[in-house]
């Protein structure tokens, strides 16, 4: 066994102490940090066969990973928040027994380093210092997660040295699950090939993260989704705060009054696009916080202030174009890493619907040749002279549809520096919102956007969001409607019906209600019965933030409605309506209408999904009777309000 490396933090030592003896691993490294180290990782794994480097004079200190097939996005059926009682980890996740699950983990931990380097990564969520970041320590074999984790997070020296002696940190460990037996070759995405082999596990009360079998992102990247999310959101229900799938943004008007609005919408469903948008209508200024979490704490104020706890993005990269999103593809332009996109000849990088024609032959992310589409230049299939048809046909993609780059922030070109730091007005406190906006991907029933009447409602409306499922999961539901409430479906590190209760609590324990912040509830995917978008999305959501600002200064009426307030067809701002897309005012006022008959259907199916949050106990179903917790009363009080006014 190789000897673990002295730390000043005892708890610190302990962590790595147990999972040497465990993992058993070859060698131990305590990453630094620094820029030197995370470039001397990733010529190794140039070396290694684990990336490839790409063009310098194109993409400086850029690299390129392909996964293995079975590796490719988060897996949401072998996810786990095994607290103590089944009932709290509630109707929505999957549990185990705590010890039951660490006995099973503990037998895959076994050796499971062997041939490797066990990595340690100290890391902050959040700018160190800052009092609302939290911080932790990931035990990892995979430097595909150091690099990773070295742009998405802080990591390194100044973590430890903030932590000092006795300070505190949430307990991580990862490994790709592949021991190597002396002198094997490594292969190029170590994993646990079976899906029941991969762990993803949450101890919600002991706070610690197990994770095993996977290198993808979402599942191995754990200071993202399984700290940031599931394990923040319940320290945040302990303690009076909130940890939401939600970007940040920072909206300036032309009069350079300022406003911070964070949205939730489910995975892939725009949130990147959104935070670095660039507003369609003249003198707004857009800048970005955050493009995925955000966590918000109750100011002395009453106002909700939030910081982003991620320091890079992660995000998809098919449809991520100039016309989508120029500033992520510049903050693409250096220092990222891609998974699962295009290699172009000249050693740059290509996905569909990046707006750049395609290479005549490049090789696709299971790095096989492909070649450019016979009669469409933005599209490649896996044989030469193929067509549009034929591609579309065999369901080809050269880029997988969850590729992803992961970038450091401080590429992007609208970053709100101070915002992202945590501060505003110079004081370390994160920025005050002024609204919440909920979405998802509905082609139907859904108005381009609706404001909430209340805090209640608005809390409703968070609880009955859906969206059709993407491609950041394996699942066999791509394409379908599912609920989503408020985008945490897969991220609550509790029970639903108290996470509901827990939104109503910020708004029963506030100092000053009155000024937390509107909520919306908004949808950029209204298809018409061509299958046409209705709205052109992107620069012109900008619209539908402008009409938001003034509704939060009063300066415009609204639609009162059963399900909302609704803007008058007139206060959506069309000026500039030029360029490529365009609002089309007939496909606007289809969209600022109620359907009635879309909602009646609606509204059974929020009730449904809140029937099965209640889990009652029944014949069919007696294991639910262990995780039966209600719906807080207020949301059924809203529910049967809305169906009553709509049966009016
Ligand atoms: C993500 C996700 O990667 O939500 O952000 O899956
Ligand atoms: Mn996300």
């Amino acid at each position: 066994m190789v000897k673990t490396p002295k730390f000043a933090n005892e708890k610190v030592f302990a962590w790595v102490d147990k999972w040497n003896k465990v993992c058993t691993p070859d060698k131990i490294v305590v990453v630094k940090g620094t820029k030197k180290e995370h470039i001397a990782i990733c010529e190794m794994m140039v070396k290694n066969g684990q990336f490839i480097k790409l063009n310098p004079k194109k993409r400086p200190e850029c690299y390129l990973a392909r996964s293995h097939e079975s590796d490719v996005a988060r897996v949401e059926g072998r996810t786990f928040i095994c607290s103590q009682r089944e009932i709290d980890a509630g109707p929505t996740n999957h549990w185990m027994d705590p010890e039951e699950m660490k006995k099973l983990m503990l037998a895959s931990y076994k050796g499971c380093m062997k041939g490797r380097t066990m990595y340690v990564i100290p890391f902050a969520m959040g700018p160190i210092g800052n009092p609302i970041t939290q911080y932790g320590i990931e035990i990892t074999d995979s430097p595909y997660v150091v690099v990773n984790m070295d742009i998405m997070t802080r990591t390194g020296d100044a973590v430890l040295k903030h932590l000092g002696k006795d300070g505190d940190f949430i307990p991580c460990i990862h490994s790709v699950g592949a021991p190597l037996k002396k002198g094997e070759k490594d292969v190029a995405w170590p994993c646990a090939k079976n899906i029941e082999d991969k762990f993803i596990t949450q101890f919600p009360e002991e706070r610690q993260i197990w994770s095993f079998g996977s290198g993808y992102g979402g599942n191995a990247l754990l200071g993202k989704k399984c700290f940031a999310l599931r394990i923040a959101s319940k320290i945040a229900k302990d303690e009076g705060w909130m940890a939401e799938h939600m970007l940040i943004l920072t909206l300036t008007s032309p009069k350079r009054k300022q406003y911070h609005l964070t949205a939730a919408f489910p995975s892939a469903c725009g949130k990147t696009n959104l935070a670095m948008m660039l507003p369609k209508l003249k003198g707004w200024r857009l800048q970005t916080i955050g493009d995925d979490i955000a966590w918000l704490k109750p100011g002395t104020d009453g106002r909700l202030y939030a910081i982003n706890p991620e320091n890079g993005f992660f995000g998809v990269a098919p449809g991520t174009s100039n016309d989508s999103n120029p500033n992520a593809l510049k903050s693409c332009r250096q220092g990222t890493i891609f998974t699962n996109v295009v290699l172009t000849p000249d050693g740059d990088i290509w996905w569909e619907d990046m707006g750049v024609k395609a290479p005549a032959e490049g090789t696709d992310w299971k790095g096989n040749p492909c070649y450019v589409c016979k009669d469409d230049p933005f599209r490649m299939g896996p044989r030469p002279g193929m067509t549009k048809k034929e591609i579309k046909e065999s369901g080809y993609v050269a880029a997988h549809k969850n590729s992803r780059f992961t970038a450091p922030a401080e590429n992007c070109p609208v970053l709100d520096k101070d915002g992202f730091n945590g501060l505003y007005k110079g004081k370390p406190t994160g920025v005050p919102i002024d609204a919440i906006l909920f979405g998802g991907r509905r082609p139907s029933t859904i108005p381009l956007v609706n404001e909430a009447k209340n805090w209640t409602h608005g809390v409703f409306m968070g609880s009955a969001a859906g969206s059709e499922v993407t491609a950041a999961v394996i699942s066999d539901q791509i394409g379908q409607v599912r609920r989503d409430p408020m985008a945490m479906l897969p991220f609550f590190g509790y029970n639903v019906c108290d996470y509901f209760q827990h939104w109503l609590e910020i708004e029963r324990t506030s100092v000053d209600a009155t000024k937390l912040p509107r909520i919306y509830f908004v949808n950029w995917f209204r298809k018409g019965k061509d299958g046409r978008f209705l709205w052109p999305g992107f620069g012109d959501n900008s619209r539908v933030l402008k009409w938001i600002c003034q509704r939060i200064e009063g300066q415009v009426r609204a639609n009162v409605t059963p399900i909302g307030n609704l803007p008058l067809l007139n206060d959506i701002d069309l000026s500039n309506n030029e360029g490529k897309f365009k609002v089309i005012p007939e496909d606007l006022r289809e969209i600022l209408k109620v359907d009635k008959d879309g909602w009646k259907k609606e509204i059974v199916t929020v009730g449904a999904s809140y029937d099965e949050y209640d889990a009652k106990a029944s014949k069919d179903s007696p294991v639910r009777s262990t995780t039966a917790r209600r719906v807080p009363r207020a949301l059924r009080q809203v529910l049967s309000e809305v169906t009553i006014a709509l049966s009016k």
